[in-house]
């Protein structure tokens, strides 16, 4: 065992993530901002062209026929069918449970002052699947059914042209009203800005690689986007009650992903500190795909040891993992503390797997610490929440001389002639 230094937070490290640097983004972001610029003056021809550098894929045609999603429907074993609709029933469940916990808002602030708000779908989404080294059947699941739920009235799918064809029957059986074999970042630029097969949509939603985030990012303004997806992460929070067996399971379950995939153990117990240590190498022998877990177990794998659950909590909300769970003897008292995280996994048989592929909540979470602003996708990134107001001549009376003072001391006389007319006028109609 390697000790770490103390850090005045009581924080001890039996192994730290290596500091990631994020590169030489330059050429990413010239060869991304040259894709939308060819997409945006020359449209579908742009788009075949990068098909055919990027994906080696020369296609007629980038939407994706119905006979085409009834060919990739029926070649999907009976199974895999069956899983997926299990899936897609509970995040449709789950959607629209939450939906309906956004309400319509009226109220009168003030005598005469009338405030509300509406919940309005967004019209028409862009969701972006991506390829990957694994066929994720349940991430065309995550991103089109809540979208379905909200009520946008176009949900389109882009994914790349060698993506495995059950993702087709994946976009088709979640709901997409398009779908498109498009990848990357001209997949992007084509919902982004338009092209004549592929029509623009007001937000674009949906993990992928470096070309493809930063493609989001460069798109971003007018349209929206949900969020920049970095590598998978899962830290666990446990104290002596924690299994080490369970625990390296778990670690070593969202390693697989990436070699940047972020795995971390908290925990106030520096006996299990060293068996979870002992068992994650012991199972790195026996697993599949142990390249890539060793791999992201080396570089990025993490084992912090407390002094107490105070200080466990506090370094837990510095840290902000997309997946966080509770290996406690009281998980829902310590679930109450906790501020920073994508989504909670309670006690020990909560695991991320089971959110990863079907159990309702969605698996598209901040990561890279952005669980300090934001959570995950959800319904209600689908939805706007629109404010209105009416104002009766009681209402007028009472807001308008502020606003007129208001308009004046900053010198915007036009908001003050504005602010005063409805005044003048009611004066006028009293007499
Ligand atoms: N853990 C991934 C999602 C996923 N894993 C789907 C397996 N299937 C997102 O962080
Ligand atoms: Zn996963």
């Amino acid at each position: 065992m390697t000790e770490g230094p103390v850090s005045a937070n009581g924080v001890t490290f039996l192994r730290k993530p290596k500091a990631v640097t994020s590169g030489d983004m330059s050429e990413i972001r010239k060869t991304v901002s040259d894709v939308i610029a060819a997409v945006q003056d020359r449209g579908d021809a742009a788009v075949r062209e990068y098909a055919s550098k990027f994906d080696r894929c020369d296609l007629a045609e980038f939407e994706v026929s119905t006979a085409e999603r009834q060919a990739a429907l029926d070649r999907l074993d009976r199974q895999t069918r069956a899983d997926t609709e299990f899936a897609i029933a509970n995040v449709r469940t789950f959607a629209e449970a939450q939906l309906a916990t956004m309400q319509p808002l009226e109220i009168e602030i003030l005598d005469g002052v009338h405030l509300g708000h509406r919940i309005v779908p967004i019209e028409r989404v862009g969701c972006y699947v991506p390829g990957g080294r694994y066929p994720l059947l349940s991430a065309p699941v995550m991103t089109i059914v809540p979208a379905k739920v909200a009520g946008v009235d176009e949900v389109i799918a882009c994914l790349p042209p060698n993506a495995h064809e059950a993702m087709i029957a994946g976009c088709h059986l979640s709901g997409a009203d398009r779908i498109f074999r498009i990848g990357g970042a001209q997949a992007i630029a084509a919902m982004a800005v338009g092209t004549e097969t592929v029509p623009p949509v007001d937000k674009i939603v949906g993990p992928g690689n470096a070309f493809v985030n930063e493609a989001k990012r460069q798109v971003f303004g007018p349209v929206g986007i949900d969020q920049l997806a970095g590598p998978s992460e899962i830290y666990i929070l446990a104290d002596h009650t924690g299994d080490a067996e369970m625990i390296a399971t778990d670690l070593l379950a969202q390693a697989e992903h990436d070699v940047r995939t972020r795995v971390g153990l908290i925990t106030t117990d520096a006996t299990l500190a060293e068996a979870v240590e002992r068992e994650v190498e012991r199972q790195l022998t026996e697993l599949a795909t142990a390249e890539t877990a060793a791999q992201a177990w080396e570089d990025q794998g993490e084992i912090a040891v407390c002094a107490d659950e105070a200080a466990m909590i506090a370094y837990s909300d510095v840290i902000a993992a997309e997946h966080l769970q509770l290996h406690t003897a009281e998980p829902k008292t310590l679930a109450m503390k906790l501020r920073n995280y994508g989504s909670l996994f309670i006690g020990e048989m909560a695991s991320v797997v089971y959110s990863d592929k079907c159990c309702g909540t969605n698996h598209t979470l901040p990561t890279m610490a952005a669980g300090r602003y934001t959570g995950g996708l959800w319904v209600g990134s689908y939805v706007k929440v629109v404010t209105h107001q009416w104002i009766e001549p009681e209402g007028v009376r009472r807001v308008a001389p502020p606003a007129v003072r208001q308009s004046a001391s900053e010198g915007l006389d036009g908001h003050r002639r504005a602010a005063q007319l409805r005044l003048d006028r009611l004066q006028s109609n009293d007499k």
